[in-house]
């Protein structure tokens, strides 16, 4: 390689060196003089048969060459970045931005407060216990023995242990039961599970249930704080009815209704043209489920109910598709806020 050779490749390197006008344009350079086969490169690998001095000379020239382009080259980027970054967009921002989506309390998550907030002013103490019970807990202690129909009524998931899901929040209550001694006022929220899955059922759902033991507990009592509590959580006017009913941990046993709130009594979809909805589920706890947890049922009375939270929820909100409680869009939640 000749020095003129070398003074061609540095007049060619630099005249380029002014003509980039993109960072495409830095790339090609680059790899046209720096690259692994780049001209300059390439020059420093042939100077090897030159004789010592001038290949000293040419050497270092080449390197200082070589560094200075280096160092052009980074400011250059620099700069056509800069430019880059001016560019005018090939967006419209004028147009108005997308408004982020927030969560928000779950409607369910507020109306289980809201009925807990029902209850603690009347000296009830929210409780809450495993969602994986066994059979004695779920079952047995609550009279419902082996052969009880009642455990065909809930289509129970079964764990391969033996243990299972539990099917309503009962299990809480006599948990309590065998911990504390009466009198006791307890309020179960939570998450409970049956084999059901359609429009209207949720193979999970949440419910509250309370129970009251004390001496002298009567069904009135029980009639008294339903009827307070429906005209707290659907207003003062609420029209109210007590239905006999049956369950197998209290006796007697009732179910309580609204008036539709929907049509208000006319009869509608939602009341299935009755002008009534069904609420809740309550009794005077059977001496069965007493003598389980030892208290003598002599001495002392309970009663307890049991009621569906997604339903309640559904009635406050004038929410039709259970399912939506469950599929947590942003839109729907954020609409409870
Ligand atoms: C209901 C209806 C009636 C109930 C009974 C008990 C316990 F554990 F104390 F015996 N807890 N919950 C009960 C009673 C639940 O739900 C419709």
């Amino acid at each position: 390689m000749k020095i003129e050779e070398i003074q061609r490749i540095k007049d060619e390197a630099l005249r380029e060196l002014r003509a980039l006008r993109s960072l495409s344009d830095l790339e090609n350079f680059k790899v046209k003089f720096l690259g692994k086969k780049g001209s300059i490169t390439q020059a420093l690998r042939e100077i090897k048969g030159l004789p010592l001095e001038e290949r000293k000379k040419t050497g270092a020239e080449l390197n200082q060459l070589r560094q200075y382009l280096e160092d052009e080259l980074e400011s250059k980027k620099r700069e056509l970045l800069f430019l880059e970054e001016d560019k005018p967009l090939d967006i419209d921002i004028t147009l108005p931005g997308r408004r982020p989506l927030y969560g928000g309390v779950h409607p369910l998550a507020k109306v289980i407060d809201e009925l807990c907030e029902v209850f603690t002013p009347l000296g009830f103490e929210v409780v809450t216990g495993p969602e994986i019970e066994s059979e004695y807990y779920n079952f047995t202690a609550l009279n419902i023995p082996e052969w009880h129909p009642a455990r065909d009524m809930q289509a129970t998931f079964y764990l391969q242990s033996g243990a299972l899901l539990r099917t309503h929040t009962s299990p809480i209550q006599i948990r309590a039961m065998l911990a504390r001694k009466p009198p006791l006022r307890i309020i179960a929220p939570g998450k409970v599970y049956r084999c059901d899955a359609d429009v209207r059922h949720s193979p999970m759902f949440h419910q509250v249930e309370g129970l009251m033991v004390d001496r002298e507990v009567s069904f009135s009592d029980l009639k008294g704080v339903l009827s307070y509590f429906a005209r707290e959580v659907f207003g003062e006017g609420t029209r109210l009815r007590f239905r006999p009913s049956y369950f197998p941990f209290t006796e007697p046993s009732l179910e309580m209704d609204i008036g539709c709130v929907i049509c208000g009594g006319e009869g509608c979809r939602v009341c299935s043209n009755t002008g009534w909805i069904e609420i809740l589920g309550a009794g005077m706890v059977h001496p069965e489920v007493l003598r389980a947890v030892n208290y003598d049922p002599e001495q002392w009375q309970g009663f307890a109910f049991g009621l569906g939270v997604e339903r309640i929820a559904m009635l406050k909100y004038g929410i039709d598709d259970i399912r939506l409680f469950f599929e947590n869009h942003l839109y729907f939640l954020e609409s409870f806020k």
